[in-house]
């Protein structure tokens, strides 16, 4: 659709627009009473948002990041389906291929308690490069006080399906050396950048290295203290049970072509996930909902 047709049929006057970037990417800017959003239709990917109380955006994206077809974004907010990590499937993308594909715009919706709503959705069938299965997916993103995601995956094939999927969320931090992670103590974690050794967590998380661990049966509220911007992120979860923590540190974010060789210091994913023992089976005729909530309070 052409950003004319999105805009009459979608469009909110003086809350949601459309507008194309240099890449010929569509992106859909909300500005509403309680905050401000920027969302990809390509990829369906949060890439800005921020309360209108609040000086900085709840999320980071890489200065270096790509925006064009057939490659991922650096930042903001990525959907891995339908897997997470490395390809199932012989010469597939890693984190899936939903983060490099154009969704559809499905609703839009202002509501009375001051929220927008934007539902987002892509199909796939027998044609499907990658998953020759019958889905239907939506991404349900709600902008108010808070941030709300959901991610809806429909099986409307004929056998049981299993996916593993992910909300891989860049936090913009002021300093990494100034952010703890709580919620975790006591926590089982597969160390990825120690052969994936299974560990237990003591106490909150600090960042002083490579760090990209897999949390296993995690708690549905986890808590980012962000000291040097004075706030915390409250991250609530629905639908998984397991949150990733990475930071790339210094000799992965060289390595990245589309990040910051110091961008390390200000960003840190801690991201909603099933994966490991929290892949999941989907039946025919079956959906599974995962989603997630960010609130930036002060501290
Ligand atoms: O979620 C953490 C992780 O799987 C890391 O292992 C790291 O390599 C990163 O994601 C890769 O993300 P990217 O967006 O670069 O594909």
């Amino acid at each position: 659709m052409t950003i004319h047709e999105l805009t009459d049929q979608f469009g909110i006057d003086d809350i949601l627009s459309f507008s194309e970037d240099e890449g010929g990417l569509v992106n859909i800017t909300i500005t509403n009473s309680l905050a401000s959003a920027t969302i990809s239709t390509y990829s369906a990917q949060v890439l800005a948002y921020k309360p209108n109380n609040e000086a900085q955006d709840l999320l980071f994206v890489s200065k270096n990041a790509y925006y064009q077809q057939g490659k991922a974004t650096k930042g903001g907010i990525p959907v891995c389906w339908p897997w997470f990590g490395p390809s199932l499937v012989e010469g597939g993308p890693g984190h899936g291929f939903v983060r490099a594909c154009q969704w559809d715009v499905l609703t839009t919706n202002q509501n009375q308690n001051g929220t927008t709503v934007v539902v987002l959705g892509i199909k796939t069938n027998i044609d499907t490069q990658y998953w020759p299965h019958s889905c239907e997916l939506r991404l349900e993103v709600t902008v108010g006080e808070s941030l709300n995601i959901a991610l809806i995956t429909e099986n409307n094939s004929s056998v049981s399906l299993t996916i593993s999927q992910a909300f891989h969320t860049y936090f913009k931090i002021n300093s990494i050396a100034k952010t703890t992670v709580t919620g975790l103590d006591g926590k089982t974690y597969i160390d990825k950048v120690d052969d994936a050794k299974e560990k237990q967590q003591v106490g909150d998380i600090s960042i002083t290295g490579l760090t990209d661990r897999v949390y296993l049966d995690v708690n549905n509220q986890l808590n980012i203290h962000d000291n040097g911007n004075n706030r915390q992120i409250i991250i609530t979860s629905e639908g998984s049970s397991i949150a990733v923590v990475w930071n790339p540190w210094i000799q992965q974010s060289v390595d990245m072509a589309d990040f910051g060789d110091d961008e390390y210091q200000n960003m840190i994913c801690v991201e909603t996930t099933n994966t490991a023992n929290d892949c999941i089976k989907i039946a025919a005729g079956s959906a599974h909902r995962m989603a997630a909530n960010y609130t930036i309070v002060k501290s």
